[in-house]
């Protein structure tokens, strides 16, 4: 369900509601329909209006839908608000991501970081009800003297969260370390970033000849940073990170969770941006991507952009994007081609970058 206001960043609601089901069919839900509706005034209480929120409760009726989607992040009263009226199970597509996240979360680290936002969302979307408290799975222990079982949850799940804060910051020292060193030793780091899918984490199995990287046609299979060393014809290293993917709305409890993870883009000495050549919207995702980077403080940094995927691509497209970008770099990560003009570039960029640092 999408609602057009004008801080709506992607033109075509189409291209945000077709990105929002790949999303639910990455959990298995059956889309059956699509809903969605231009509002002269935006009604902070329903999101939607009044009589579109009754079409959409009969349509729930006529075909037997158990979740309802929205296209948005739900304020905690919108949530609550709507479930009452239309009597089911509402999803909103921070809640959509933020269970992809936990499912795909396979190191002690990006758990715990995925269990972190999803605390951070419940807790004031917690009011009481049954629905919203099996969503914890259970666990909530006794209440103290006077406290109402709501009182005793909350209690209990900001108790977790400071558990879990402190959990990550270990972790994230050791994260730290790790940067020091590398950083004592000079050897250069350059991110992998971009939107979920382009290709990144081919693309640093293609650099690195490592073969146990997890590539898959799916929505945020990286949720744990990676990084490999690679040398260079002239002995040179250099090391590549691939990180969490990006993607529209990104969930700022994700951001806040995976500070220690995206900190390691903040810390390198030049970004590669990977762009998926084929995607006809490509623009709206590079604008997301350079609105997370500006979140998390990289906007100032070095970055080129790489054009993945550019095997699939018609030669007339291609022609217009090296028009457009005459900047960038075009490559296949799948099939090996541009890669070693793309490490002329990066190592032409760190390098030379150095020896004017030194200069000054
Ligand atoms: N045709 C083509 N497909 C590619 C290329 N590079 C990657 N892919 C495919 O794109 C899909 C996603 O690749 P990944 O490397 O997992 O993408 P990612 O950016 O790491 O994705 P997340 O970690 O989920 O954000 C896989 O099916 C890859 O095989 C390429 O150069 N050409
Ligand atoms: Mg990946």
């Amino acid at each position: 369900m999408k609602t057009h206001s004008n801080y709506y960043v992607f033109n075509d609601i189409e291209e945000s509601l077709d990105e929002l089901e790949m999303l639910a069919k990455t959990l298995n839900f059956d889309v059956v329909d699509r809903v969605t509706q231009t509002l002269e005034k935006f009604d902070p209480s329903f999101y939607i209006g009044k009589g579109k929120l009754e079409k959409v409760r009969q349509m729930i009726d006529d075909l037997k839908v158990e979740n309802v989607i929205f296209d948005d992040e739900l304020s905690p009263s919108q949530l609550r608000n709507i479930e009452n009226k239309l009597n089911c199970k509402v999803l909103d597509r921070t809640q959509l991501i933020l269970n992809i996240f936990a499912k795909n979360a396979r190191s002690a680290e990006a758990k715990l970081q995925v269990e972190l936002a999803q605390l951070e969302y419940l807790l004031p979307r917690l009011y009481g009800k049954g629905r919203q408290l099996s969503r914890l799975g259970g666990g909530i222990g006794t209440r103290g003297p006077g406290e109402t079982k709501l009182e005793a949850d909350k209690r209990k799940i900001k108790k977790k969260i400071r558990i879990l804060r402190k959990k990550l910051e270990t972790l994230s020292k050791q994260r730290e370390l790790r940067r020091s060193r590398r950083l004592k030793n000079k050897i250069p780091t350059v991110a992998i970033v971009g939107y979920t899918n382009v290709g990144k984490s081919t693309l640093l199995k293609r650099l690195s000849k490592y073969e146990n990287i997890v590539v898959e046609d799916k929505l945020f299979s990286t949720l744990s940073s990676l990084t490999k060393r690679v040398r260079l014809i002239n002995e040179r290293e250099i090391l590549f990170t691939d990180t969490v993917g990006f993607i529209k709305k990104l969930p700022h409890t994700i951001i806040e969770a995976f500070k220690s993870t995206l900190e390691e883009i903040k810390y390198s000495n030049l970004i590669l941006i990977v762009i998926d050549s084929s995607d006809r919207y490509y623009e709206h995702k590079l604008f997301v991507v350079e609105k997370v980077l500006e979140e998390i403080g990289s906007m100032h940094q070095q970055r080129i952009l790489v054009f993945n995927k550019i095997e699939i691509c018609p030669n007339e497209w291609l022609e217009n994007l090296r028009n457009k970008h005459p900047d960038s770099i075009f490559i296949s990560a799948k099939r090996g081609i541009g890669i070693k003009k793309l490490l002329e570039m990066v190592e032409k960029e760190i390098f030379e970058e150095n020896i004017h640092d030194e200069v000054i």
